[in-house]
């Protein structure tokens, strides 16, 4: 019998998240390797311009995830409706409890964090103007309220693991250690960090990425 899940990714992708939640929610799946469209890459390798890939997810992009007919793109979409699947884990707040809408809260500002990232790397400059329009306003301001948030918490969101937790872990760890726009011994953020890194989920995961990154010579 099939897994429930097909997970499509490239273990140097926003996957690596994914394979985190699906390790630490314990599910099964498939695991489908899909490769950067380059023109080295062998004839007939399925790459993230294959038609049959766009079937899938035609922006290109990954990772996804097929459940059944259903297919989900967008990591943290992806990453919270299977945090879902597994009620018994306890990896979402209640439904329509406060700490849901702090989880949304959370959760929405994760997004704008990594443009501000992204405009950090690509050396956008703030402005006023520029600050009044934008989600993130500035790099600073967004992360001093990050900072500000988690100075005296465990938890992003009440008083257990979220599956926020894992996204922000992830975000953090990407940019404070391979890009690193934030300061590698930020005394807030990265004992924040370190502390989910320490699952054996995310050990699990990144030894699961490894071997697959030989196998697909990547
Ligand atoms: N908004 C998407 C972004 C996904 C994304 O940018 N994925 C990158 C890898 S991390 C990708 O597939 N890039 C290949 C391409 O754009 O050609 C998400 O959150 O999943």
């Amino acid at each position: 019998m099939s897994a429930p899940y097909t997970f499509y990714t490239n273990p140097q992708s926003r996957g690596k998240w994914i394979r985190w939640v699906l390790e630490e929610c314990g599910a099964t799946y498939d695991v489908v390797p899909v490769a950067y469209a380059d023109p080295q890459v062998p004839a007939g390798t399925l790459t993230t311009r294959s038609a049959e890939f766009l079937a899938i997810n035609p922006m290109g992009k990954l990772p996804a995830l097929k459940a059944g007919d259903t297919v989900l793109t967008e990591t943290l979409a992806i990453g919270v409706w299977l945090a879902e699947q597994f009620p018994e884990k306890h990896l979402t707040p209640a439904a329509g409890s406060p700490e849901r809408g702090e989880f949304y809260r959370w959760m929405c500002f994760s997004l704008h964090l990594e443009y501000a990232i992204f405009d950090r790397v690509a050396e956008v400059p703030s402005s006023e103007a520029r600050r009044k329009g934008i989600g993130y306003g500035d790099f600073d301001t967004a992360f001093n309220t990050l900072r500000a948030h988690l100075k005296d918490r465990e938890y992003m969101v009440g008083n257990q693991l979220t599956i926020l937790d894992l996204y922000y872990a992830m975000l953090l760890a990407r940019f404070t250690k391979f890009q690193p726009v934030l300061p590698a011994d930020d005394p807030v953020l990265v004992p924040y960090m370190e502390r989910f890194m320490a699952l054996p989920s995310f050990a699990r995961a990144m030894q699961l990425d490894e071997v697959l990154a030989q196998q697909m010579g990547a």
